[in-house]
C-alpha cells in the first residue's frame, strides 16, 4: 500500500516510459502559484519524501534528484539519505540549477513533462525558451505522480465564509465595480483572478484550505456584466450563495472554467475578438494553454487586483493598528514568560505552543499567520528555522532566543520578529543586535518622495552592517496582507530591483538580521504601514509609521553605538508601545512592561 521512495520514483519512471516521456520535474506549487499549498498539491513531498516549503525534484529514466535551497540543506539530507534521490544543494558552487541539469539529462528531441497546473505561465515560457536549443518538447497535458499516487490527499472541502463589509471596509460590489473600471480602461472584456488572495479579497470570503491563510482554492472571472466564482460547490453554502448572487457574483464548479470559456467563445456575436486580461505569473500553463487561441490576452506586469489589495483602505488600516495592539500585548506577555521561566529548561517548542495558544485564545483570532519559528543559539541562524520534538533546543538562562511569530485576527494578519536575551550575552552578541537594530531604525524612519520603491530603501537597513563588511543573506522587508497571506506582494523591501512604487496604505515589513552561523541569529522585524508626509514644492513625501507595538531587547543594546537620534527613536517607539499596549495586561504584566519601556 504504503510505496517506498525508491519505489514511488520506479513508478514514475514506468509511467514515463509508457507516456513516451524522458524527464518528469515535479514542482511544489498548486495550480494558482501559492507560496503555501494544500496537502493535494504536495507531489514533490510525495515522490521524494523531502517535506520543505519549496523544493524541485527531476526525474529522468534511470535518475532522480531533489533541489532544495539553504534552509533546508539539513532536512534535506535526513531526509533524501537512503532513497536513491540525489541532494542538490541550491547556490553551493558546482551545483546546476533544476532546469540546466534537466535540459543536460534529456536526449535531443526528447520530452520533458510536468504537471501543467502546477507551473505558472511565464516560469513556462522561460523554460521553454532554454529547451529550443536541444529542440526538446514540453508535456505540461499530464500529471504523472497523481497517476501513481496510492491515497492522495482529496482537495480541502471547508465552507468559506463571508467577510463583512464591516472588516473590509468595502463591499465587494464596490470592488467588482473597480475592476470593471479598470477593465474599460484596458478595452478589455473579462479580468481573470488566478490568486487565491485576490479571489478572496475581491469577493470578500475567507476560507480555510490552506494552513494560517484563510483561502480557498477558487478562480474568479469578471466581464463586464457578470462576475463568476469557480469553487467547489460543496464549499459554499446556500447562504453565502445567497449572499454572493445578491451582488451579482454566481458560483459554478471549480472545474467548469475551461468550459465556460469555451462557451463564451461560441456564443459570442460574429467578429467579435475576446480580451482576457490577467497576471501570467499566477495563471497556470495549462490553463493558458486552455484558453481559447482566438482570444487576445492582455498580459499585466502586475495584477490590477494584487495593486488593489496592496493598498489598505481606511477601515483596514484602522483595524490592522488595534490587531497590532492585541498582538503585542500577547507578545508582551512571552517576553516576560521567557524572561520568568529562562532557568526551567523549557523548550523552543514549548515556548513556540505556548506563543500559538495565547495568540488564538485573543477576541477574533483566527489562528496564527505561518509557523512560529523560535530558535535559539545556534538555531537563530538557521534563517527558517522552525522547532520540531524531540530535536528542538533547552533554553538556558544565557543568549539569545529568536521568535519570529504572526497572527491572524478579523482586524488585520501580523508579523513580528523579537530576539530575546535569556540571560548575560557577549559583547559580539550586544554588538551584532545594536546594528541589526541602527539598520531596523533607519529604514523605519525613512521619510522619501512619492515614486520611490522598497529597492531604492533597502541600503537603509544594511548600511551598519555593510559598514562593518556584514550582511544577511535576504530580503529586506515583504508585503502583508490583510486577513490573508502573510507575504503577499507587489511591493517589498530588497536590492534586486522591484519596480512596484510604495505609496500610502502599503503595509511591509522591516527585518534585518545578522546571522553568525554556529553562534546565534538576531533578527528585528516590525510591521510599517506608507502614510503621507509632507506636500511642497519639491513634491509629496511619505514616510513609515511602525504598527508593531512590542519593545526591543534593552538587555542587548550598546547605547553608545546608538546616534543621539536614534536613541530618541526607541524612546519614543517605547513610549508608544507602553501607551497601546499596557491598558490590555494585568498589573504584574504592566509593571514589567513599564520596567522594559524605560528610556535607555
Ligand atoms: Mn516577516
Amino acid at each position: 500500500m504504503n510505496k517506498s521512495v525508491p519505489e514511488r520514483v520506479k513508478a514514475l519512471q514506468a509511467l514515463m516510459a509508457e507516456k513516451g516521456m524522458d524527464t518528469y520535474v515535479v514542482l511544489s506549487s498548486d495550480a494558482h502559484q501559492s507560496e503555501y499549498v494544500a496537502e493535494y498539491w504536495r507531489a514533490r513531498a510525495y515522490i521524494s519524501g523531502f517535506t520543505g516549503s519549496a523544493g524541485t525534484v527531476v526525474v529522468t529514466k534511470d535518475k532522480a534528484a531533489c533541489w532544495v535551497d539553504g534552509r533546508y540543506f539539513l532536512q534535506g539530507e535526513t531526509q533524501l539519505a537512503g532513497t536513491g534521490v540525489t541532494l542538490m544543494k541550491m547556490g553551493e558552487p558546482g551545483v546546476p540549477t533544476w532546469d540546466d541539469w534537466a535540459l543536460a539529462e534529456t536526449p535531443a528531441n526528447g520530452t520533458i513533462g510536468i504537471d501543467g497546473r502546477t507551473i505558472g505561465f511565464s516560469q513556462a515560457q522561460m523554460l521553454k525558451a532554454k529547451m529550443k536549443e536541444k529542440d526538446l518538447k514540453l508535456s505540461c497535458q499530464e500529471d504523472l505522480v497523481g497517476m501513481i499516487w496510492e491515497g492522495r490527499p482529496s482537495l480541502p472541502d471547508a465552507p468559506i465564509w463571508d467577510f463583512p463589509a464591516s472588516y473590509a471596509g468595502e463591499s465587494r460590489k464596490e470592488k467588482i465595480g473597480r475592476v470593471r473600471e479598470h477593465l474599460e480602461k484596458k478595452k478589455a472584456d473579462y479580468y481573470l483572478v488566478a490568486s487565491l488572495e485576490s479571489s478572496a479579497w475581491l469577493l470578500n470570503f475567507r476560507g480555510d484550505d490552506i494552513h494560517d491563510t484563510p483561502v480557498a482554492y477558487a478562480f474568479t472571472l469578471v466581464g463586464l456584466d457578470n462576475c463568476d466564482l469557480f469553487i467547489e460547490p460543496v464549499k459554499v453554502t446556500e447562504e453565502m450563495k445567497n449572499a454572493l448572487a445578491e451582488d451579482g457574483v454566481t458560483v459554478r464548479g471549480y472545474g467548469d472554467l475551461l468550459a465556460y470559456m469555451a462557451q463564451i467563445e461560441a456564443k459570442k456575436p460574429e467578429g467579435k475578438k475576446i480580451r482576457i486580461d490577467l497576471d501570467l505569473r499566477f495563471i497556470n500553463q495549462l490553463l493558458v494553454e486552455s484558453i481559447p487561441t482566438s482570444w487576445d490576452m492582455v498580459k499585466e506586469e502586475t495584477d490590477a487586483v494584487i495593486m488593489m489589495k496592496a493598498v489598505k483602505n481606511q477601515t483596514e488600516q484602522e483595524n490592522v493598528r488595534k490587531a497590532h495592539v492585541k498582538d503585542g500585548a500577547v507578545m508582551v506577555q512571552l517576553l516576560k514568560y521567557i524572561k520568568d521561566h529562562a532557568a526551567d529548561d523549557l523548550t523552543e517548542c514549548d515556548y513556540a505552543d505556548w506563543l500559538d495558544a495565547k495568540r488564538r485564545s485573543q477576541e477574533n483570532a483566527l489562528g496564527i499567520s505561518f509557523e512560529t519559528i523560535a530558535g535559539y543559539g545556534p538555531n537563530g541562524a538557521i534563517v527558517h528555522y522552525k522547532p520540531e520534538r524531540p530535536e528542538c533546543a533547552t533554553i538556558k538562562p544565557e543568549g539569545f532566543l529568536l521568535v519570529d511569530s504572526g497572527a491572524q485576527y478579523m482586524e488585520g494578519t501580523t508579523d513580528i520578529t523579537r530576539t530575546i536575551a535569556c540571560g548575560p550575552l557577549t559583547d559580539e552578541m550586544k554588538e551584532a543586535y545594536t546594528l541589526v537594530l541602527k539598520g531596523h531604525l533607519q529604514l523605519g524612519h525613512a521619510i522619501f518622495k512619492e515614486g520611490i520603491t522598497g529597492t531604492n530603501l533597502d541600503v537603509l537597513a544594511r548600511k551598519p552592517l555593510w559598514d562593518k563588511g556584514l550582511d544577511y543573506k535576504h530580503g529586506t522587508g515583504h508585503g502583508v496582507g490583510f486577513v490573508l497571506s502573510v507575504h503577499e506582494g507587489p511591493q517589498n523591501i530588497s536590492f534586486g530591483l522591484n519596480r512596484i512604487k510604495l505609496v500610502p496604505g502599503m503595509i511591509i515589513s522591516d527585518e534585518p538580521g545578522f546571522y553568525p552561523t554556529g553562534k546565534f541569529g538576531v533578527r528585528i522585524e516590525n510591521l510599517v504601514m506608507v502614510m503621507p508626509h509632507t506636500e511642497n514644492e519639491w513634491g509629496k513625501f511619505f514616510r513609515l509609521e511602525a504598527i508593531t507595538y512590542c519593545p526591543y531587547e534593552r538587555e542587548a543594546i550598546v547605547k553608545e553605538m546608538l546616534t543621539p537620534e536614534e536613541t530618541h527613536w526607541v524612546d519614543e517607539y517605547h513610549r508608544t508601545v507602553y501607551e497601546k499596549v499596557a491598558p490590555l495586561l494585568d498589573e504584574e504584566h504592566r509593571a514589567f512592561l513599564a520596567e522594559i519601556t524605560r528610556p535607555l
